[in-house]
């Protein structure tokens, strides 16, 4: 289960971490790797640095680690991978924002990043982040090469013209015309799960799970993602933004599967997700303690960060 044949004492002091700590963690890499780009255009490096280091769960690198359970040879591997997908989100939350897409005023409790830098600024520091992810999986160390290029394909057909940027397309474009709550669920799918997925994917191959785990990892995440992205619907209908960290209401003549089932199935059907989540997680055979506990506090709150 663990790579690198680490004893328990050797994971326990990482592993048992409490998520927060774990976030932490994340952060404090986050910032070191940021820091590459000093002496990059002023403007560019603030913009990346406002958008990245801000308020945030840090669900997609809490998830690599704790599906990873790396021991020290693979620690710092795993949080530059979970590190790597967090610039990609990151980049899509700046996309997003933009007055083209999604029109927010308000993200990781702060001003958006073209609110703050301009639209130009903005659109290059998402470019930026998108691509110093696949840098930084490049240089994994020690990874083997043929590993890397496995994450990199991964990575790159998740957030894809099959993946992510069709999610967001069809959401620009397509969604007003969704009446059908499998239609809505396959863009959920597209926008929120496939990066769970590949997260949650990336993390077991580089920690070398046999094909029948990394199957049921990635299982896990699915159903995480789509329990995600319906709650982050009730959240959008139901919190302030405040409460939220962002915009809110954006949604609500949109359809979800909050609008089109209404607040309660659409809660039902996160249980739902949740269940097979956690099934999925069994089957796995990665210690299921600690995201159970990830996946409690996700949902415990409707707060993002
Ligand atoms: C290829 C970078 C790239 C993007 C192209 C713009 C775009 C396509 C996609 C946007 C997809 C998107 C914004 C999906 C929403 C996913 C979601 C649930 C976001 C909120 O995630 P949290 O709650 O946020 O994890 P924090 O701030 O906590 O990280």
């Amino acid at each position: 289960m663990r790579s690198g044949g680490q004893s328990m004492t050797q994971q326990a002091g990482t592993l048992s971490m409490p998520a927060g700590d774990l976030r932490g963690l994340v952060e404090a890499h986050l910032e070191q790797l940021l820091a590459d780009a000093a002496g990059s255009p002023p403007h560019l490096h603030a913009a990346m640095r406002h958008a990245l280091i801000a308020p945030s769960k840090r669900v997609r690198p809490v998830l690599a680690y704790l599906v990873a359970e790396p021991g020290p040879e693979l620690h710092r591997a795993t949080l530059d991978l979970g590190a790597a997908v967090e610039m990609v989100h990151t980049a899509s939350l700046i996309l997003d924002d933009l007055p083209c897409m999604d029109d927010a005023q308000m993200r990781r409790q702060r001003p958006t990043t073209h609110v703050v830098f301009g639209q130009a600024t903005a659109i290059l520091a998402a470019i930026a982040l998108l691509n110093r992810a696949f840098g930084i999986l490049a240089e994994l160390e020690p990874v083997p090469a043929p590993v890397k290029v496995r994450l990199a394909e991964i990575l790159s057909r998740a957030i894809g013209w099959h993946g992510l940027v069709a999610g967001q397309e069809l959401d620009v474009n397509a969604r007003r015309e969704l009446s059908n709550p499998a239609d809505v669920e396959h863009l959920n799918w597209l926008k929120t799960g496939v990066l769970f997925v590949a997260v949650a994917e990336m993390s077991a191959v580089m920690a070398g799970f046999d094909d029948r785990r990394v199957e049921a990892i990635a299982r896990f995440a699915r159903h995480l993602g789509l329990a995600f992205q319906t709650a982050d619907d009730l959240i959008d209908r139901s919190a302030s933004a405040a409460e939220a960290g962002k915009d809110v209401g954006k949604d609500a003549a949109k359809p979800t599967l909050v609008t089109l089932l209404g607040s309660e199935n659409a809660k039902l059907s996160c249980d739902q997700h949740l269940r097979l989540a956690d099934s999925a997680l069994i089957e796995s055979g990665v210690s299921p303690e600690p995201l159970r506990a990830l996946v409690k506090k996700i949902f415990e709150r409707p707060s993002p960060a």
